[in-house]
């Protein structure tokens, strides 16, 4: 059966493509298209065209497993400007997500019509490129330039009601009758001039005020730093207001093809199905029957357990919170409502949607209120005694064949499991602060963990919006586990005499949010402290007596203005110096470039190590976990893919050259050439 055929009603073709899972564009849709056009043009008895898709949606894009591969058939943009160069009209029906080439599609149809549902964009820069079939030069000749940049540069979608009120969608239609419509809609614009998106003037806003392209940029810098695609999609969709179309079109594949062969889009697009692969557990049928979950109970209202209910709560589970005293019960669920609210009135949500959440939110001061959840999980005190005692009790509450899970950061999860009946109901769900922000979700599989507690609760974490993967049971699971040594080498650094905001400046020019310091004055250097400023043992408690809790006070490792901007301090650094002397470190300079491998060749080290002692399924799922927990630049495709990049042999030396362990497997791999990600 061919992905694409042909459907007559009466003087209108329909064309429709059947290619699961997304009706990605591969070369046999290409072709399809491109027949199904020209069996339009070359019939008489044919007055206008409708295109559309079967399946869940519109087309979502070109096939990005066909990139990198020599191009075969016609190219997309071949096939896309024959519709538009058609007397007759050609009318785009969309649903589900027309998305990068499939919004292309749209684009170079005379007209697109779409259910209320449909979203429409132009993703290309999360794969670290930009359009390549026009779209850069079409959308800001229909829409106009402004609507165009964020589009195009930032790659969210928009609704198919946005998408109309900036002129790229002619009408919505019916939800469940697009196809009639579309059809409708085709009939009514015969014998009329078709109207051609590349011969819009839309994009005169960009020729009358050139400074929206600056603007924009230095609006999105710091949401953009230190990503190619971005600055060349505002450079393309510029491009439109100053060359001709054609002139326009060369400008855009000049500039597409310089990030399709770019380090940046080929991490970017790593990172693409890396996330999907995480999704995905080795060894167990993925047809494997789910436990009905629609009941859940959190233990615990504080932060962590707050925010861990506010996922389910906002996905329409029903949620049981409990708490051991009334006043931090109410406390804990006063912060949920109030954190809806705030999101309400950003408009990231209706009242009304906050409303229902909280409504499905039972306070409780009894366990007993737990007995008919299907899944549990503690936030409570990350302490061994304390889990054990709070699993046993469940253990004997919650009815059979609900799943126990622990918010655990780092606790053995086999343990845990020991103080109940069901290990294998057991399982770690470790959620990263603020749970109800942060994507990333590790599940941590205990050696009893059940096939099926274990995908469902995969299956569970993609419907409450995390990007889950899954580890082992070891300290600090991926995450954690791979932050240690990176921290113990920041700590030894400044010992040894390098200069700690410099450890910081390193990370943050590669690409993290902020450095190891930094995140120690947000967090609060104070967290854990025993709060006795005569008695001073470490270097973190002559910070503390010093009064030097952190950003929250105005100094911690840095001193902090009104504006939060960070100095480093000559309190800091004699403090620094006098504790080296204690521990007699020798000191000496130390380059950005020692500090750069030091920080972060360990961590690919431990990487090598989670995955020869099978704590993580694949390579990419560190990846994942170090981009969506910890805010690894997603350009450089998470730590493993870039080592694959900077080449293992690379990573080896260095680690030698610092005195540092080298995995056994890493060894291997850089000595036989080979990579992680394969
Ligand atoms: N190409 C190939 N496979 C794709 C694909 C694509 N574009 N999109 C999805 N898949 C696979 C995906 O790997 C998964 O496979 C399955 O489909 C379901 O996806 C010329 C150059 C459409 C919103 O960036 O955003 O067009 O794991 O799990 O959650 O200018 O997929 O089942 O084996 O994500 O319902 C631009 C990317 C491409 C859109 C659906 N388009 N896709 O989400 O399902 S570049 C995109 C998505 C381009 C042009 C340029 C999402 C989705 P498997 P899924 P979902």
């Amino acid at each position: 059966m061919p992905v694409v055929t042909t459907e007559r009603h009466d003087d209108i073709l329909v064309i429709i493509s059947d290619n699961p899972p997304v009706n990605a564009l591969r070369q046999a849709v290409r072709e399809g298209l491109v027949a199904g056009i020209d069996e339009a043009m070359s019939d008489d008895s044919v007055q206008a065209v409708v295109i559309r898709c079967d399946g869940r949606t519109f087309f979502a894009g070109a096939d990005i497993t066909e990139f990198g591969k020599a191009m075969k058939g016609p190219s997309l943009l071949e096939a896309i400007d024959r519709m538009e160069a058609s007397e007759k009209p050609v009318v785009a029906a969309i649903h589900g997500t027309a998305l990068g080439g499939g919004c292309e599609v749209a684009l170079a149809c005379h007209y697109r019509v779409a259910v209320p549902s449909a979203k429409l964009g132009l993703p290309e820069v999360k794969l670290g490129l930009i359009p390549g079939a026009a779209g850069t030069q079409r959308l800001p000749r229909l829409a106009g330039a402004e609507a165009a940049l964020p589009m195009v540069a930032i790659g969210n979608p928009i609704s198919a009601q946005k998408a109309q009120s900036i002129g790229l969608v002619d009408k919505i239609v019916g939800e469940d009758s697009l196809a009639a419509d579309a059809i409708a809609f085709a009939r009514e614009q015969i014998g009329k001039p078709v109207p051609r998106a590349s011969e819009g003037t839309a994009n005169e806003d960009g020729v009358k005020n050139p400074a929206i392209f600056d603007e924009f940029r230095q609006k999105m810098a710091r949401k953009i730093r230190g990503f190619d695609a971005p600055n060349a999609g505002i450079e393309a969709v510029k491009a439109a207001g100053e060359l001709s179309y054609q002139e326009g079109v060369a400008r855009e594949r000049e500039l597409f093809l310089k990030l399709m062969a770019g380090t940046q889009s080929a991490a970017m697009r790593h990172y693409f199905f890396a996330e999907r692969a995480a999704g995905k557990i080795d060894g167990i049928d993925p047809a494997t029957p789910l436990i009905p979950i629609s009941k859940v109970g959190v233990i615990g209202a504080g932060t962590m357990g707050g925010g861990i209910a506010m996922n389910f709560l906002s996905a329409g589970v029903p949620v049981t919170i409990v708490e051991m005293k009334r006043e931090a019960l109410d406390r804990g669920t006063g912060v949920m409502r109030k954190n809806y609210e705030n999101t309400a009135r950003r408009g990231r949500m209706t009242m009304e949607q906050a409303q229902t959440a909280m409504s499905l939110l039972t306070p409780s001061l009894s366990y007993d209120d737990l007995a008919d959840c299907d899944l549990v999980i503690e936030a409570v005190f990350e302490d061994m005694g304390v889990k054990k005692e709070v699993f046993g009790k469940l253990d004997s509450i919650v009815k059979k064949g609900a799943i126990l899970a622990s918010n655990t950061s780092y606790l053995d999860v086999n343990e845990i499991a020991s103080a109940t009946k069901r290990p294998e109901y057991v399982l770690g769900m470790h959620f990263f602060s603020p749970a109800n922000i942060m994507k990333l979700l590790e599940l941590v599989r205990g050696e009893k963990t059940a096939d099926d507690v274990l995908l469902t609760v995969m299956k569970l974490s993609k419907k409450i919006g995390k990007i889950a993967a899954v580890s082992g049971v070891c300290p600090g699971f991926i995450g954690n586990r791979m932050l240690s040594p990176r921290q113990q080498q920041a700590n030894a650094m400044i010992m040894e005499g390098a200069n700690y905001w410099e450890v910081d400046d390193v990370l943050l020019e590669f690409g993290f949010p902020m450095g190891p310091f930094q995140m120690s004055d947000l967090a609060g250097i104070d967290i854990g402290w025993h709060r006795d400023p005569d008695k001073i043992e470490t270097m973190r408690d002559a910070l503390c007596a010093a009064g030097r809790w952190g950003q929250k006070v105005g100094k911690g490792f840095y001193d902090y203005d009104e504006a939060r901007q960070r100095t480093p301090s000559d309190e800091v650094k004699a403090l620094i110096a006098e504790w080296a002397a204690k521990e007699g470190k020798e000191q000496r300079e130390i380059s950005k470039d020692e500090i750069h491998e030091r920080l972060l060749y360990p961590m690919v080290n431990e990487g090598a190590m989670i995955l020869e002692e099978g704590m993580a399924q694949r390579a990419s799922d560190i990846d994942v976990v170090w981009i969506n927990g910890y805010g690894w630049p997603l350009y450089t495709g998470g730590p493993m893919f870039w080592a694959d990049t900077i080449g293992l042999d690379a990573i080896v030396a260095g680690l030698e050259k610092h005195g540092l362990p080298v995995a056994e497997m890493l060894s291997k791999k850089a000595a036989a050439g080979e990579t992680f990600n394969g």
